[in-house]
């Protein structure tokens, strides 16, 4: 920690509003965000943490055009519901605002017309992507084809989300229109393009090897090799009607390509908010000893590490960031989270199925975050983190403290005796923890960062485990005290320390030890609220009340994981129906072809696997015209005494064959699920007969 306070800018990535939040955007972004903001404003810095919903862009539009409304009708919807979760989720923006407000649409078109006027575009009429049948150009998710640098096929015209690389639309191999299907023509098109080129030996002093040391490797390594492929003017206007209009002469029909606005929402936001809060914006975007910071996921590098920074550097009055530590991707049971899929876990449901249980998510999230590389999020791993870490520890420890200082001092924190030399050890490294913390934090490695915070929890424990002052109570009265007095500093260091990660369990520990942090702040004393516990010889005075013992955390039991199990069942069956190739029509058959089928309706009456086989099954049906054996290849698919009385579909007047032996007189009729289970076609209406024909 400096110890003279800094100024932070803080930016998290603006979440599309086409959509709810899922897991993998608070793992990937608004967590990591929302801890380091947090420790930040506790070491006493000051810090404008800011964010806003992305409302423009082609998937905007697209959802609206599915959904048969506006797209002001989509950001609307979603903006709300975004808002909402990042509330509930405790993500402490300063502001979060939306880039369809109208002090979004004065800044970005500000920022265009300066670097407009200071001639730092291209304009030029080129041939870009165009849908004869839709009647409009293909920009962004508009389009998709195969990606020139790693062969994705499903690339979109701006960007390829598999390798990350910034695209112009022409560059897509096959391309294919995502309205029509249709393959695109070209047509001449004005725009106004970023010479990225003009900046690649800058980009290159100021990242490759002015950052060489300070960013993470996943960051820098795409960096650097999106400029060793060599960097190409991008064009930042598109022909959409859905956008900020482009606000110079020609540019009627056009809006700002959505890349280019989204960014300059960051600047919007902190406008918004330092209006609110009467402060003047500036600094957080002008002052050159401001520390900007942006929090993004791997896909978002591109746009934060190379377009944005030539656009802050090219505008000229704006700082630039001093890092961008994104993170990779988070999985969903092994599989890639996916919003079309519905394979997530959106926050709004989780909330309704795990409620209050905000701070188990961060937690289970944090403590695999993917920081630098993929990870996956399992429900067995959230129940062990929360079972075996939050409960078994965190919470027993503070359980311990506060129900035995109740039982033993009616709340009342004892005056320490002598140390042993265990007490002097234990406090000293109780005082080490802020620092340890604070060093995992500053390097962006908040996982690190969490787990010394569950190991001083483990401290207070093993203290405890180790001390016995329930057994201590009944002969040395004296030695309690100091035993209880040490476990309450613990106690309140984890309150204090806990904040960034578990705010919502913190607050509740504060108040169970009867203090919190901003009153705790004695006057004049000269240090932050994360660094009182390495400076002050006590947290928790002799004679402090604290209140009465609360649990922090409780169990969550395999049903409720079995539950989140069979929704995601539920969801791989749904999307392996949406996905199943529907068998083409066979050729036409006559009247006369189909006259010539006998079926009938039948009823099981019968039925054993037939043996050393593993397919077939013995069934004897009751046809109505006479009782017969037909064998089908379904005991994989049922046992035989699930079936015993079924209603089935019967084609009669087939002519009989022998199977392993066995005559089968007839077929009864099957088809297949989505998950591939042979299934009856089944007539099972009540007052069908066997013997009833099927016409
Ligand atoms: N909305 C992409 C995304 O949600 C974009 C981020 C903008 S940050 C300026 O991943
Ligand atoms: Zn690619």
């Amino acid at each position: 920690m400096s110890n003279s306070p800094e100024r932070y800018t803080i930016t998290a990535a603006l979440p599309y509003t086409n959509g709810p939040i899922h897991i993998g955007h608070l793992a990937g972004v608004y967590v990591p965000a929302d801890i380091y903001a947090r420790y930040l404003r506790m070491q006493g810095n000051d810090v404008a943490f800011v964010c806003g919903s992305d409302e423009h862009g082609v998937p905007i539009t697209i959802k609206a055009k599915k959904e048969g409304v506006t797209p002001q009708d989509i950001v609307d919807k979603y903006d709300g519901i975004i808002r909402e979760s990042f509330k509930e989720f405790g993500i402490s923006f300063n502001n979060y605002s939306r880039t369809s407000a109208k002090v979004h649409h004065d800044t970005a078109s500000e920022f265009f017309k300066t670097m407009y006027e200071n001639g730092k575009f291209i304009e030029e009429t080129t041939k870009q992507l165009y849908d004869d049948k839709a009647g409009q150009f293909l920009a962004d998710r508009f389009v998709t084809g195969t990606c020139p640098k790693c062969g994705n096929e499903e690339a979109y015209g701006d960007q390829c989300e598999s390798c990350g690389t910034s695209l112009n639309a022409t560059d897509l191999i096959n391309p294919k229109s995502a309205i029509t299907g249709e393959v695109p023509s070209l047509k001449e098109t004005r725009h106004w393009f970023l010479p990225l080129d003009q900046y690649q030996e800058w980009l290159d002093e100021w990242i490759v090897k002015g950052h060489a040391h300070d960013w993470k490797s996943n960051v820098h390594g795409q960096v650097k090799s999106w400029l060793n492929d060599g960097l190409r003017a991008r064009a930042v206007t598109r022909d959409l009607d859905w956008g900020i209009p482009v606000p110079v002469e020609g540019g009627d029909g056009k809006v700002l390509y959505v890349w280019f606005d989204a960014p300059i929402g960051y600047i919007s936001s902190t406008k918004e908010w330092a209006e609110r809060e009467g402060k003047d914006w500036k600094p957080y975007w002008k002052d050159e000893n401001t520390r900007l910071i942006h929090f993004i996921g791997k896909d978002n590098i591109v746009f934060h590490c190379i377009i944005f920074p030539v656009m802050l550097k090219a505008h000229g009055e704006f700082i630039l960031p001093e890092n961008v530590p994104a993170n990779e991707f988070l999985n969903l049971e092994g599989k890639k989270l996916s919003t079309s899929k519905n394979w997530a876990v959106w926050l709004h449901e989780y909330l309704e199925d795990f409620p209050h249980k905000q701070d188990v998510l961060r937690y289970a999230l944090t403590a695999n975050a993917p920081e630098t590389k993929d990870n996956d999020f399992t429900w067995k791993d959230f129940q062990a983190r929360n079972n075996n870490e939050l409960v078994a520890i965190f919470g027993n420890f503070i359980n311990r403290v506060v129900v035995l200082t109740n039982k033993y001092y009616s709340g009342i924190v004892p005056k320490p005796n002598e140390y042993s030399e265990v007490d002097e050890q234990t406090i000293a490294e109780l005082k080490a923890y802020p620092a340890v913390i604070a060093s995992s934090i500053e390097k962006y490695r908040f996982r690190e960062a969490q787990a010394e915070l569950m190991n001083l929890a483990r401290l207070g424990n093993k203290y405890l485990a180790d001390e016995e002052p329930w057994k201590l109570i009944k002969t040395d009265e004296e030695r309690v005290k100091t035993v209880m007095y040490v476990a309450l500093q613990i106690a309140s260091a984890l309150a204090t320390l806990s904040e960034p990660f578990l705010p919502f369990s913190s607050a509740k520990l504060q108040k169970m030890l009867n203090f919190t942090d901003a009153e705790s702040k004695l006057s004049g004393e000269e240090y932050s609220q994360w660094d009182k516990i390495a400076t002050r010889d006590s947290l928790l005075p002799g004679g402090h009340q604290i209140g009465k013992a609360e649990l922090l955390f409780s169990k969550i039991e395999d049903k409720e994981i079995e539950k989140q199990l069979d929704k995601l069942e539920a969801t791989k069956t749904a999307n392996a129906a949406a996905d199943k190739e529907v068998e083409p029509q066979k050729e036409t058959a006559s009247f006369e072809d189909f006259t010539k089928m006998d079926l009938r309706v039948g009823t099981i009456i019968e039925a054993h696997k037939m043996p050393k086989t593993k397919k077939l099954m013995v069934i004897k049906v009751d046809t109505g015209l006479d009782k017969r054996t037909v064998v089908s290849g379904i005991a994989e698919h049922y046992k035989a005494e699930n079936i015993l009385g079924k209603k089935v579909t019967v084609l009669a007047n087939l002519a009989p064959r022998k199977l392993r032996g066995v005559a089968s007189e007839g077929m009864i009729l099957m088809t297949e699920n989505a998950q591939g289970k042979l299934v009856f076609v089944n007539p099972d209406e009540d007052g069908v007969e066997p013997g009833a024909t099927i016409n």
